[in-house]
């Protein structure tokens, strides 16, 4: 499972209510040519699809993820997870516990966890979690309820006691402000806004892949 995670991983998330205005499949193919390496349907808030539309939505999501070859993840919904044979499920401490949810989906599937201490994240890779995220590393208008921004000194925390488990940051990144996330180890970057409102989706990507270079781990 770890080398899905070389670094420098750019997570992508998005779901319908984060494509600025733009066809969000569009989006979503854009950042594939573009070179993420990892997708996520967060489908949340006021207008957010539901039922049958939200199953067509993720079915396309995971057709395009899988012409890309890039794994498909689905935020907090182990159904849809399931219904759609995603490659893996994201949750929150909010969300439903990762031992049940690792129960439900089994070995096969990605199951990622987003913490904010050591503690959560010894109890989240104990529940078979495969890779952990950490934010707001900085100040984000993407989550409604988010935390205030911690930094990156958590993340140096959990990579320094969990060497082997993936961390990616996430909160309010860019390609300016990610060298101090890198720098802290961690193995991605999971972004929502920075890719999803750039004008050339591609070129983000790179500038975020080019933040990396330079910064010694
Ligand atoms: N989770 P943007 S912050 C989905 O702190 C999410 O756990 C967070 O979006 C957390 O890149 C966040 O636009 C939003 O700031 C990230």
């Amino acid at each position: 499972m770890c080398n899905l995670f070389n670094k420098p991983s750019v997570y992508f998330i998005m779901g319908t209510q984060n494509a600025s205005g733009k066809d969000p499949l569009k989006v979503l193919e854009e950042a594939l040519k573009g070179g993420i390496t990892h997708f996520q349907l967060r489908e949340k808030g006021t207008g957010a699809l539901r039922g049958q539309n939200l199953v067509e939505f993720a079915e396309k999501c995971q057709e395009l993820c899988t012409q890309y070859q890039i794994p498909f993840l689905i935020n907090d919904d182990v159904d849809l997870a399931l219904a759609v044979g995603a490659d893996g499920i994201h949750i929150g401490q909010e969300d439903m516990d990762c031992g049940q949810v690792r129960a439900l989906i089994g070995k096969e599937k990605m199951l990622g966890v987003s913490v904010h201490s050591l503690e959560e994240a010894r109890i989240a890779i104990d529940a078979g979690a495969d890779y952990l995220g950490m934010g707001p590393v900085y100040g984000t208008r993407s989550k409604a309820d988010a935390k205030r921004p911690a930094g990156t000194v958590g993340i140096e925390e959990v990579i320094g006691q969990f060497p082997h488990i993936p961390v990616f940051g996430i909160g309010g990144i860019t390609p300016q402000n990610a060298p101090a996330v890198w720098q802290a180890g961690a193995s991605g970057v999971a972004v929502i806004s920075a890719l999803s409102g750039a004008d050339d989706i591609a070129l983000q990507i790179a500038h975020f892949k080019n933040s990396y270079k330079g910064v010694l781990i």
